[in-house]
């Protein structure tokens, strides 16, 4: 036995920011540190991501964890027990060995992304280095530039417009603490604006004013207002960045725009694209298109890659080989890791691994159910993925992952590197 040796994996039900439960894992090693990893949760999810693995029946609506607990007490914990925390990739290997299918359907991707949370902050700790550091070993950092939630539609505000996520980059920004100051006004900005419109009607899932709007183009013209509100130069100081979600919304080619009482087919919805990128200082777009759509993912980015970052998330679920593919076929040019999605941290490693690989755009991201677990921050950092998506700029389990972030640059003084904008990938 070393100090590093785990001697007791423990699980609990705790809550998470849709007031829903979900797994919290402990694992303790044998020098008496004690890691924590609380599993996050999807509304708009990929259909190969890892199984949230969830109880059915009437209680909490269904979505009680007791049995993913249960997996973490029982056989994830008979199998680690005696492990090493610090291997890290045996750890996870042993668990997707124990769930023996593609997805963690027996386990839980919950009860999986928990524990090897939980296993990385117990070794961070027995090393005595913040998790960042200890992800990074040798390899270079930096901090993010943050992608940050305006307005919230989707599945994150009951549909009340299409588009999921209006975000915006700080692109001019020279640090972090830059970038958020920037965000801060800019989002401050947009519920003035809602405000004197009459429109102001609280915030959505992941803190994003509620979009009270007309079509889904008012939500461009208003974020692009918040930033010249705020003083910023849209496009120069602060850029937009969307999460379309398509799948959401579309299958087998056709997209019906609830909202704007429109339904399209891949190429309608991609010349609609086009335009918006045309007149509004958009940098990123994530899932253009339904996860099924390969074809027009692939037309898409031939028209727009020179302009645009184009993200998979529901896409690539954070699979390096869906990366992998997806690169070989150039469908996209920047991939968003979401740990959950793997189930892992070794595999959600992979996939960035993959991207960068690919010479990919590589954004850490949170999901619309959250807590106060700040790991994706330092996971963002350590990782030297360049960006990171959280939410909006309100509610504490979002405002956790930036102030940790805002203590990481701060530790770092001098050392710490912001590269802004360099972050995107090329426009070639
Ligand atoms: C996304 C995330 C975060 P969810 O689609 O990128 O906005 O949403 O966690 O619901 O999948
Ligand atoms: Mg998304």
């Amino acid at each position: 036995m070393t100090p590093t040796t785990i001697t007791r994996v423990h699980a609990r039900r705790v809550w998470d920011s849709r007031g829903r439960p979900t797994v919290e894992a402990e694992i303790r090693l044998a020098s008496g540190v004690v890691g924590r990893g609380i599993a996050p949760a999807g509304a708009s999810r990929g259909s190969r991501e890892a199984i949230d693995l969830r109880d059915g029946g009437t209680r909490h609506g269904g979505f009680d964890v007791a049995q993913a607990v249960a997996n973490v007490r029982g056989p994830i914990a008979r199998a680690i027990y005696g492990m090493d925390a610090l291997d890290q990739t045996d750890i996870d290997a042993k668990m997707i060995e124990l769930d023996a299918t593609p997805n963690m359907a027996t386990l839980g991707g919950n009860a999986t992304v928990a524990v090897s949370l939980a296993v990385a902050q117990a070794a961070a700790l027995a090393h005595d280095m913040p998790l960042w550091q200890y992800v990074a070993g040798d390899e270079p950092v930096s901090l993010p530039l943050p992608e940050v939630q305006i307005f919230g539609g989707g599945a994150h505000a009951g549909r009340r417009i299409d588009i999921q996520d209006l975000m915006v980059m700080p692109v001019g920004a020279w640090s972090f603490d830059d970038a958020l100051t920037m965000v801060a006004e800019i989002y401050r900005a947009a519920g003035t604006l809602m405000q004197e419109q009459g429109k102001l009607a609280g915030v959505a899932d992941e803190g994003g004013w509620w979009p009270a709007f007309a079509s889904n183009e008012e939500a461009l013209q208003m974020t692009v207002r918040a930033i010249e509100r705020a003083g910023c130069h849209p496009g120069g100081d602060a850029a937009i960045s969307l999460d379309i979600a398509a799948s959401e919304f579309g299958r087998d080619g056709r997209y019906t725009l609830a909202l704007d009482q429109r339904e399209l087919d891949s190429d309608g919805l991609s010349e609609l694209l086009l335009d918006w990128i045309e007149h509004y200082p958009i940098v990123s777009i994530e899932d253009p298109f339904a996860e099924d759509d390969r074809d027009a993912w692939i037309a898409f980015t031939r028209a727009a890659r020179h302009r645009v970052q184009i993200i998979g998330d529901d896409y690539l679920t954070t699979s390096a080989q869906r990366v992998t593919e997806a690169a070989a076929d150039a469908a996209c040019n920047a991939v968003l890791i979401k740990i959950n999605q793997a189930g892992t941290l070794t595999e959600a490693r992979a996939a960035l691994d993959a991207g960068k690989a690919a010479g990919f755009g590589t954004i850490v991201s949170a999901r619309s159910g959250e807590s106060e677990d700040t790991a994706i921050a330092h996971l963002a950092v350590g990782w030297n993925a360049g960006q990171l998506k959280v939410g909006s700029f309100a509610r504490s389990e979002r405002m956790a992952k930036w102030n940790e972030v805002l203590r990481i640059e701060d530790a770092m003084g001098s050392d710490a590197r912001f590269t802004g904008a360099a972050v995107l990938p090329p426009r070639k």
